[in-house]
């Protein structure tokens, strides 16, 4: 059993994603095991972010991030992070595989629609970062 954190970025939400990618998660038998909406300030954001404060877009992409309300959820299963990563494709969604979230939704290799940890280490940095353990189920 894993779990991960999963976003719907302020791009999804403003779209009115938030049903489709949660839609794809459950018809994948993930479990979800909380969620929540979120308005992050650009101080939240860029403590999210933190392993990225040295690259080029660390600026834009937590302005963009703290924009507008993020749907932030746990996610639970068996090897849940693989899972997660495949459903949301490759980070550019000229990458991404046919059928994936940024494939089909995607057209900004910044605003694309959402996050998913990549290890087990950052997931539990990421769980822990918006989530109490009162808040999440089973
Ligand atoms: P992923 O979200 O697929 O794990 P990361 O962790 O490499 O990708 O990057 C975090 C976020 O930073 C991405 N989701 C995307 O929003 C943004 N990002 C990554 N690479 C670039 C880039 N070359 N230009 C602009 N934004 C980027």
């Amino acid at each position: 059993m894993e779990r991960t954190l999963s976003i719907v970025k302020p791009d999804g939400v403003a779209r009115g994603l938030m049903g489709e990618v949660v839609g794809r998660f459950e018809k994948a038998g993930i479990t979800i095991a909380a969620m929540k909406l979120i308005h992050m300030t650009k101080k939240q954001a860029q403590g999210f972010y933190a392993v990225h404060k040295e690259r080029p877009f660390f600026d834009s992409l937590t302005d963009f991030m703290s924009s507008g309300p993020c749907l932030v959820m746990v996610l639970q299963g068996e090897n849940v992070i693989a899972k997660n990563r495949e459903l949301m494709g490759a980070t550019n969604y000229k990458d991404a595989a046919p059928g994936t979230i940024r494939a089909d939704f995607a057209n900004d290799i910044e605003k694309n629609i959402v996050h998913g940890s990549d290890a087990p280490e950052t997931a539990a940095f990421e769980i822990g970062y918006f989530f109490n353990s009162f808040e999440i189920a089973g």
